[in-house]
């Protein structure tokens, strides 16, 4: 899937309390995921929440567990997978996003979707909005929780 063509318009002010959920494995690619996700969240002045979960496995139930309290407004999920020689890959990428949409669905608050499914640690890296990146995954996912926030807000 290429990340071109994704929205350019930046986000606005949005006055929300947003929990970011992030999975643990592949430190350096997922500071990059938090530090963009957190900048977009201060950029439009909305509050968040780092829940650190084990890997990307544990973000639908994370999610979910975020999502019961009624605290939160969106939710950001961040992790990243790397394909290794066994079809576990595939099975932790379906869990992680057919359980993330299924909350998001099942609660009504919206989950900005920013896990990377790599095959390669540097195509993990260009993605995660670190210095020398071409993409910002972390940043993108916020956009999205927080453009749906206002989205709701409109229709509610
Ligand atoms: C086990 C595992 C492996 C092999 N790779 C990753 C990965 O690349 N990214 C990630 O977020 N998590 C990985 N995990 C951990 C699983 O997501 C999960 O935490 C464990 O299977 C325990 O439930």
């Amino acid at each position: 899937m290429s990340g071109a063509g994704g929205p350019t318009t930046p986000v606005g002010p949005v006055n929300a309390r947003v929990a970011i959920i992030a999975a643990s494995w592949h430190e350096e690619v997922m500071e990059g995921l938090v530090a963009g996700a957190t900048r977009t969240c201060d950029e439009a002045g909305a509050r968040w929440q780092l829940i650190r979960v084990p890997g990307s496995f544990e973000l639908a139930l994370g999610c979910s567990i975020a999502a019961a309290t009624r605290r939160f407004e969106a939710l950001i999920a961040l992790g990243v997978v790397i394909r290794g020689d066994t079809p576990h890959f595939d099975y932790v990428c379906r869990a992680a996003a057919d359980g993330i949409m299924r909350v998001s669905l099942d609660s009504g608050v919206p989950i900005g979707f920013g896990l990377l499914t790599c095959d390669t640690e540097a195509q993990a890296l260009d993605r995660a909005g670190l210095s020398d990146s071409t993409e910002d995954k972390g940043a993108e996912a916020a956009h999205a929780a927080l453009t749906m926030v206002t989205v709701i807000r409109a229709l509610g």
